[in-house]
């Protein structure tokens, strides 16, 4: 009998063939980051016997429904940013013998590229590092500013529709038995008070009032490698969801996670809330990179969207955990709602501090403008 373990590694190097990998395989080791996606790091031997090792993915194709046109966005934003950068580290996609950059089979839609040897943060309170992660998820907004957004495809629809997401919490909380729905009400009820503050960006961009951008559209810390040395950004990664967006959507997401004095699922609620030193550092780095090109609705609605992402994703978690947790990965039954409870104990703190943010908001915004001068 074949263990899980056996089971899982036999299939990632069927798929490291697939690929066209040269040599053996070695061992593997599931990478748990990410609440969508499995990532597998898989540690080969090259045919000269040197070590080299590879990232697969298995994409969900619960939430990407359409994952080829996942693969074809991610082309196409890389290929721009190399072509412009051409000294940048690059994810490197393999392709099967047929050309194509993923394989699709009874098991999955696998993707395989080279890791890059590089340290990840979930959390830290490391202002420089924090500093470079703003930079970074500027800089890659900044190097798309050119980058036609009709070419990319819409890979899930309304994803930062914070509207839209509302509406199907709703929808759902009225299909679901009635005391799931009791279960939820303080939560559900919370959500709904604040909901028109939260969809202010949405409702902004409905009326014409905040542009479109390339954005990257999960801008947590971990999708940043850093430089084990340095701790300078080397490359964001997950392009999954690079998708026409508002700059906000990149800005507020970051700060949700990396600015929060918890972890995004920590069952100690009451501890979470906004660092404001780390969302200073965030800003000054994000901000350096991308205060030129700003409208003033952007720049005036920043700190508010760090409040409108969190509650949007409380309203996603919430729904799942209703819906029977089909969408994120979860390691036990309340997963879902431990996460939205620290969501909404970060939102109530965001409040309180909307002021303090605006104001360091537009303090990077000037000292960017004199740095320029
Ligand atoms: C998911 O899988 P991961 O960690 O990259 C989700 C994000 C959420 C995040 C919350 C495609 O991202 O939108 O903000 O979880 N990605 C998708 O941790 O839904
Ligand atoms: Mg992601």
């Amino acid at each position: 009998m074949q263990t899980d373990q056996e089971k899982t590694a036999r299939k990632l190097w069927q798929i490291c063939e697939a690929f066209r990998i040269p040599g053996d395989f070695d061992s593997y080791d599931e990478i748990k980051v990410g609440n969508v996606n499995r990532t597998y790091r898989v540690n080969c031997r090259q045919p000269d016997g040197s070590p080299k090792s590879y990232m697969i993915q298995r994409i969900n194709t619960y939430a990407f429904r359409e994952p080829v046109k996942v693969m074809e966005n991610i082309d196409h934003v890389t290929e721009h940013i190399r072509a412009k950068r051409p000294d940048k580290v690059a994810l490197h996609f393999h392709h099967t013998g047929n050309r194509r950059n993923y394989v699709s089979d009874a098991d999955g839609f696998w993707r395989l590229f080279n890791y890059v040897p590089s340290v990840t943060y979930n959390a830290t309170q490391n202002l420089s590092v924090i500093r470079n992660a703003g930079e970074a998820f500027g800089e890659f907004q900044m190097l798309l500013g050119d980058f036609d957004v009709h070419r990319l495809h819409d890979t899930i629809p309304n994803f930062h529709d914070t509207r839209k997401r509302y509406e199907k919490l709703k929808a759902d909380a009225a299909e679901v038995p009635a005391e799931k729905v009791r279960e939820v009400a303080g939560e559900l009820d919370w959500l709904l008070s604040v909901e028109d503050r939260a969809c202010t960006l949405t409702d902004l961009y409905n009326r014409g009032e905040l542009p479109l951008r390339v954005t990257h559209n999960d801008t947590k810390i971990n999708n940043v490698l850093f430089d084990e040395k340095t701790d300078r950004a080397l490359v964001v990664i997950d392009l999954d969801t690079v998708m026409p967006g508002l700059v906000g959507h990149d800005f507020g997401d970051a700060i949700r996670f990396a600015a929060n004095r918890v972890e995004e699922d920590s069952p100690d609620a009451a501890k979470a809330g906004v660092n404001m030193a780390v969302f200073r550092a965030f800003a000054e780095g994000f901000l350096s990179q991308t205060a030129a090109t700003l409208t003033k609705n952007e720049i005036d609605t920043l700190a508010l969207s760090c409040f409108a992402l969190t509650c949007e994703l409380a309203t996603r978690f919430l729904d799942d955990y209703i819906l029977g947790s089909p969408y994120f990965k979860t390691d036990y039954p309340e997963h879902n709602l431990v996460r939205t409870r620290c969501q909404i104990a970060l939102a109530k703190d965001m409040l309180g501090k909307l002021e303090e943010m605006e104001a360091i908001v537009w303090g990077c915004v000037r000292k960017s403008e004199e740095g320029a001068r």
